[in-house]
C-alpha cells in the first residue's frame, strides 16, 4: 500500500493566481479569469516535486517508475494539491466567501500562499494598474484570514473542553492532540506549539483568550507552514516589490513564480511545440514552422522576462521547496533485491518515497505495508550492502530493501 500523498494546499487572496498556478502545475484545465471569486469549489489534482533520480547516481542506464515518473534522469514524485476559493480581509468575520471553505484544507501538510507580487489587484481583488496594490499588506492581512480560520475551529467549545480536560486529569498534550486531529495535528505539533507559546503546563480554563490566540496562530505555523509564491514576476512591476518584500519578511521563503508562464509552457510541450519540463531554466523550439506569430512571441517574452531573468517561472521551485526546504523532506527508494534495486516483477527502482528527514528504516517498512513494519527483521542499504538496524535513520537517495518474518502479500 503507498503512503499517502501529502497534501499542498493552495490559499490566497482572490484574483492572484491561484487556479493558474494549480493548472500550470497539475495540467487540469479550471476556471482561470480575471474577477474576483471564480474559483468557489475547491480543485483538487497531483502535482509533483522534481529531484534528479537515483538511477543516475548508480551508473543506471534506466529505471522503471511506478508511482512517480522519470524524464531525462529527473524524477517527478506525486503530492496532492488543492485549489481553494480566495480570502480577502476580514473572511474570518464573513467577508466575501468568509474562511469557512478552508475547512477543505484541514489535511493540507504545507501552504502554498499565492500573491500578487506585481500589485495589480487590491485587497480585495479588483484589477488596479499594475504597482498600485502594496503585496507587503497582502501577506499580513492574508496570514491573519488563515491564523484566524485555525483560531475559528479551535475555540469553538473551547470552554467546555477545557473545563472537561482539567477536571478529569487528562494529560493536556494528548487532550489536545485528539481534539484537533481532524486538522491533521499530530503530537509533535502541540508539544512544539505549547513550549513556544509558554503555555506547557498551563491549566487549559486557566488560559486567557489571547492565550487561545497565541496557541491557535502558533500551531497554524507549526503544523500547516506557509510559503509565498509571488505571482506575476512576468510583469515589470515585480522587481521592486520582490526586493521590498524580501526586506520586510526576512525569514519567510518567497519564491519568484510566473504561473501565467508555466502554464503557457506546459501546454506547448503537451502540444509537441517545446520541449521543456516543469522546473527547466529554459526550453526548445521543436519545429518553428508550426508555431503562429503570436505564439512565438508571447514564447520569447517567457524567455527574456521570466525564465532568464529569474532562472525558471518558479512553479516548480515553489513545490520543491515546500517538500525540501520547508517540511524537511528526503527521498528514498524501496527495493526488494538489493544488488538489482528492483521489485519482485524486476522493475528497477520502481518506487521513490517522500519521507520526513530523520525516519527510520523501520518506519519506511511500515509506510510500504503495514505487515512489513510489524515483521520487520533488518534492512539492507542496497548502495552499500550493508545491514542495518530498525533505527537507521534514512538519508537522502538512499536505496533499501526491508527483510521482514513475514514475507509481503
Ligand atoms: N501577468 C500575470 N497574470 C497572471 C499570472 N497568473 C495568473 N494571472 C492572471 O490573474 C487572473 C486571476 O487568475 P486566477 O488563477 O483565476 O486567480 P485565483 O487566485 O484563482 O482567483 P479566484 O479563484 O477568483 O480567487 C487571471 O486573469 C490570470 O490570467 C501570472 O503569472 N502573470
Ligand atoms: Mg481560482
Amino acid at each position: 500500500m503507498p503512503p499517502p500523498q501529502p497534501l499542498v494546499g493552495i490559499v490566497g487572496k482572490t484574483n492572484v493566481g491561484k487556479s493558474t498556478f494549480f493548472a500550470a502545475a497539475t495540467l487540469i484545465p479550471v476556471e482561470i479569469s480575471n474577477r474576483p471569486f471564480t474559483t468557489i469549489e475547491p480543485n483538487i489534482g497531483i502535482g509533483y516535486v522534481r529531484k534528479k533520480c537515483v538511477h543516475v547516481e548508480l551508473g543506471l542506464s534506466r529505471c522503471d517508475p511506478k508511482n512517480s515518473i522519470c524524464i531525462n534522469g529527473w524524477r517527478f514524485i506525486p503530492v496532492k494539491l488543492m485549489d481553494v476559493a480566495g480570502l480577502i480581509p476580514g473572511a474570518h468575520k464573513g467577508r466575501g466567501l468568509g474562511n469557512k471553505f478552508m475547512d477543505n484544507l484541514r489535511q493540507a501538510d504545507v501552504l502554498i500562499h499565492v500573491i500578487d507580487v506585481a500589485g495589480a489587484t487590491d485587497l480585495e481583488g479588483n484589477p488596479v494598474p499594475p504597482g498600485t496594490s502594496d503585496p507587503v499588506e497582502e501577506v499580513k492581512q492574508i496570514e491573519y484570514e488563515v491564523n484566524e480560520w485555525f483560531y475559528r475551529i479551535i475555540s469553538s467549545d473551547w470552554d467546555r473542553f477545557a473545563k472537561q480536560v482539567d477536571t478529569s486529569g487528562r494529560d493536556i498534550v494528548d487532550a489536545l492532540t485528539q481534539r484537533l486531529s481532524g486538522l491533521s495535528i499530530r503530537k509533535w505539533h502541540v508539544v512544539e506549539t505549547l513550549r513556544a507559546t509558554g503555555l506547557e503546563g498551563r491549566k487549559l480554563s486557566t488560559w486567557s483568550k489571547d492565550d487561545l490566540r497565541d496557541f491557535a496562530y502558533k500551531l497554524r505555523e507549526i503544523s500547516k507552514p506557509i510559503i509565498i509564491a509571488a505571482n506575476k514576476v512576468d510583469l515589470p512591476q515585480a522587481e521592486e516589490n520582490i526586493k521590498k518584500l524580501r526586506k520586510a519578511f526576512p525569514d519567510k521563503i518567497i519564491v519568484p513564480v510566473s504561473a501565467e508562464a508555466e502554464l503557457a509552457l506546459r501546454r506547448a510541450a503537451k502540444a509537441g511545440l517545446i520541449e521543456y519540463l516543469p522546473g527547466d531554466s529554459d526550453f526548445k523550439l521543436v519545429d518553428e514552422s508550426k508555431l503562429t506569430s503570436k505564439q512565438k512571441k508571447a514564447l520569447e517574452y517567457i524567455r527574456e522576462h521570466v525564465l532568464m531573468k529569474w532562472g525558471s517561472t518558479g512553479v516548480q521551485e515553489v513545490i520543491n521547496k515546500a517538500f525540501f526546504d520547508v517540511l524537511n523532506m528526503i527521498v528514498v527508494y524501496p527495493v526488494e533485491d538489493a544488488n538489482k534495486y528492483t521489485d519482485h516483477h524486476g522493475n528497477i527502482l520502481p518506487d521513490a518515497y517522500l519521507v520526513k528527514k530523520g525516519a527510520t528504516a523501520r518506519e519506511l517498512a511500515y509506510m510500504v505495508h503495514t505487515d512489513l513494519g510489524k515483521s520487520f527483521l533488518y534492512a539492507i542499504n542496497a548502495k552499500t550492502k550493508q545491514r542495518v538496524g530498525e533505527d537507521y535513520v534514512l538519508q537522502d537517495n538512499d536505496v533499501i530493501k526491508i527483510v521482514a518474518a513475514l514475507a509481503k502479500k
